[in-house]
């Protein structure tokens, strides 16, 4: 009896001493190393050149490190969002009680999961973490200061994946290691590793743009000539995008049609609004609790096509052109018939100037 008591001691302590260790994969371990302020960077770019990636987009820190992530591309908002295995949330979802074309951004991608007023999140690898929409835009009733930074502090060690919402081929990974390892990197070497990445992408940028520009047209009926336009054009992997529509200025002749195509993993529309005024992205209805609905106006979401041929007049809209959602459109024609200039825009990604102009020349 005794005896089986004194085993019994020996295998607590053993266990105590095990957990003590705290699973740590260190060979040596060290005292715990001082928790740090980890700066990285969502997105780069400026106006039409939208980099879309985290910089750098791996990263080693210690369990208890709080990383901050900042906005690189001074307009283009981005998301921090750590799924933990559960699917990524579409991007619009009807609005209650709506009619069909009643559509809002998904709440889940665009409001963060921490409560206001809560503490820092820390992730711990099982959770739904995200920060909703950082913007250098304020986002709330006026007077709310702008939410363009978006921290959380890293807990168990693993290696955790993570997305922008807002943009489909933007992921990161931080790899968590124990708060007493010795092998991470400095903020200076994070910096440094984030500065050749981002060179790296920004380099693609000029010569998506010249591809996108070179002329593409081909014989339609009757003598007329079909132009290919790009609607926004991204770079090998997709992480370096341009929302332009390339090209920006055609000319072509009555009875000419113009086809957009969206190439690359961004949304956008081709949208004519002669004599009427510019749709915007998102209509904010105000909620008399909770978050307010983000509404898209269904002009904006969805198709619009008044007729076969567009003689200058009414309102036209390609509807979401989409290269990942089967439901979307990924092209959009318009036959002229008018000579005239007409000017569009992309309703998306007018603020940052994805606009375009067809002149239509008199045959
Ligand atoms: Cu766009």
């Amino acid at each position: 009896m005794k005896r089986h008591y004194i085993l019994t001691a020996v295998l607590a302590g053993l266990l105590g001493l095990l957990m003590a260790c705290g699973g740590s994969e260190t060979a040596t371990p060290g005292p715990d190393a001082q928790a740090r302020d980890i700066k990285l960077v969502a997105g780069q770019g400026q106006d039409t050149v939208a980099i879309n990636a985290y910089f750098p987009s791996k990263v080693t820190v210690r369990a208890g490190d709080t990383l901050t992530w900042g906005l690189g591309h001074p307009d283009e908002p981005h998301t921090i969002s750590f799924l933990s295995g559960s699917p990524r949330p579409a991007d619009l979802v009807a609005i209650e009680g709506g009619a069909p074309t009643d559509v809002q951004l998904t709440p889940s991608t665009q409001f963060p999961t921490r409560a206001p007023g809560d503490p820092v999140e820390t992730y711990n690898g099982t959770s739904f973490i995200s920060s909703g929409l950082v913007a250098t835009f304020p986002q709330g009733p006026p007077g709310t200061p702008p939410y363009d930074t978006y921290s959380l502090v890293m807990g168990t060690p693993g290696t955790y994946d993570y997305v922008c919402f807002l943009h489909p081929s933007m992921k990161g990974s931080v790899t968590v290691v124990p708060s007493n390892a010795t092998d991470v990197s400095s903020q200076a070497e994070i910096d440094s590793q984030a500065e050749a990445e981002e060179a790296a992408l920004l380099a693609e940028v000029d010569p998506i743009r010249a591809g996108g520009n070179l002329v593409r047209s081909e014989r339609g009926p009757n003598g007329t000539t079909i132009w290919n336009v790009r609607a926004g054009s991204a770079g090998r992997d997709s992480r370096s995008e341009i929302y332009e529509f390339l090209s920006k200025e055609i000319s072509i002749k009555e009875g000419d049609t113009v086809v957009w195509s969206v190439k690359g993993p961004s949304i956008h529309t081709v949208t004519f609004h002669p004599g009427q005024e510019k749709p915007g992205f998102i209509t904010v209805l105000p909620q008399e609790a909770g978050p307010p609905t983000l509404q898209v106006p269904a002009n904006v979401a969805f198709l619009v096509k008044p007729s076969g041929e567009f003689d200058g007049t009414g309102y036209w809209n390609s509807g979401l052109m989409d290269i990942f959602e089967p439901d979307r459109p990924t092209s959009f024609s318009m036959t002229f018939t008018e000579a005239g200039v007409y000017d569009y825009i992309c309703a998306v990604h007018d603020s940052l100037g994805m606009n375009g102009t067809v002149t239509v020349l008199k045959r």
